[in-house]
Parts: C-alpha cells; sequence; structure tokens
C-alpha cells in the first residue's frame, strides 16, 4: 500500500551541504521506490518566489510558501525534501505546525557545520563577497541563523559523510515507519 507523504526539512548555513544531502537523498528513496521531490532555491527562488529577496520579511514569505507547496506533495503522498536555509526558527516551526494540523510527518534536520567550514568551502565565492561587503545580509556574516533546538536529525557535514547523512535520515525514516 501507498505510504502517506512526508515533509524533510533541511536547515543550514549556505555551504553547509544541505542541496548535496537531499540529493543523494532523493536518489536513494527513488532507487527504494518512494517519491520524492526536491524544493530549492534553484527551482523556486527563480520561479515561484522570483519576487523574493533576503530581507527578513522576504524570507519569512519565501519560507512560508515553501512550507505550503511542501505541504500539498506530503499530502499527495510524496515525500517533499526541501533545502532552504529558513535561519528563522518562527518560520520553521510554522511550517511545522502546518504539518502537523494536517495530520502530515514533518523532519526536521540540522545540517550542522561550523561557519568557519561553511565558509572555507565556499562553492560560489559568496562567503568571500559577503565578507567584502558586496553581498549584504549574508547569513552567519551579518545576518542570524537561528539554530534549530530539538531537530528531529542532527548532522554534522564536517564529520560525517554524505552516505552516513542519507544512513541517519533513512533509518530515521523506517523508525517513523515513514519508508
Ligand atoms: C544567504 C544568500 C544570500 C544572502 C544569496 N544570505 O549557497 P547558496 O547561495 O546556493 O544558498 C544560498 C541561497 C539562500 O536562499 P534560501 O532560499 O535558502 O534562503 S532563506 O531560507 O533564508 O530564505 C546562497 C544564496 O541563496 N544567497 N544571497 N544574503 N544566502
Amino acid at each position: 500500500t501507498q505510504k502517506k507523504g512526508a515533509t524533510i526539512w533541511l536547515t543550514g548555513l549556505s555551504a553547509s551541504g544541505k542541496s548535496t544531502v537531499a540529493c543523494a537523498l532523493e536518489t536513494y528513496l527513488l532507487k527504494l521506490g518512494f517519491p520524492a521531490y526536491r524544493l530549492d532555491g534553484d527551482n523556486v527562488r527563480f520561479g515561484l518566489n522570483k519576487d523574493l529577496g533576503f530581507s527578513e520579511k522576504d524570507r519569512n514569505e519565501n519560507i512560508r510558501r515553501i512550507s505550503e507547496v511542501a505541504k500539498l506533495f506530503a499530502d499527495g503522498c510524496i515525500i517533499a525534501l526541501t533545502s532552504f536555509i529558513s535561519p528563522y526558527k518562527k518560520d520553521r516551526d510554522a511550517a511545522r505546525k502546518l504539518h502537523q494540523d494536517a495530520e502530515l510527518p514533518f523532519v526536521e534536520v540540522f545540517v550542522d557545520v561550523p561557519i568557519e567550514v561553511a565558509e572555507k568551502r565556499d562553492p560560489k565565492g559568496l562567503y568571500k563577497k559577503a565578507r567584502q561587503g558586496i553581498i549584504k545580509n549574508f547569513t552567519g556574516i551579518d545576518d542570524p541563523y537561528e539554530s534549530p533546538e530539538h531537530p528531529e536529525i542532527h548532522l554534522h557535514t564536517d564529520k560525517q559523510s554524505v552516505e552516513e547523512c542519507v544512513e541517519t535520515i533513512l533509518d530515521y525514516l523506517k523508525n517513523r515507519k515513514i519508508i
């Protein structure tokens, strides 16, 4: 029988590894026969949310809309994998509440990495630009990131491999009977 959907909500700094983990997890889920769909900056911020920037208000609205979309996917028996910084606790809690009210599983995954490590990775050179003041309000530099206090899953991407991270999430999903 087809299982219910769920939302796996990855949160963490830029270059923490959210998208990398989401991509690998998606591959595994699909291989196991579970429909999964990834929502990330590339398919949301350039489409549905192209009117939004990075002010606190715009980030709030970005996350609010993504929460609603993820809920729709989950309601359609798909596992939605979201990878957005989602820096504000209030916004993540609202996403959780939205799912709880609809009786859909919501799994918050803290993709944790020390800022120094993220800044060293700097795959797009954005931290450098933020340090130079070319980009303003960059998360972790001159904009806040509120770490989750009680995430369902806490990953450390500076100490765990992508495979270990995926396995941790898969084990959790199996235990919760989501997959
Ligand atoms: C943080 C920014 C910013 C600012 C552009 N602050 O590493 P990336 O490039 O690919 O991921 C970051 C992405 C963040 O978008 P989100 O939708 O995830 O943010 S939020 O959840 O806070 O709404 C980064 C890029 O966009 N980027 N400017 N000022 N990240």
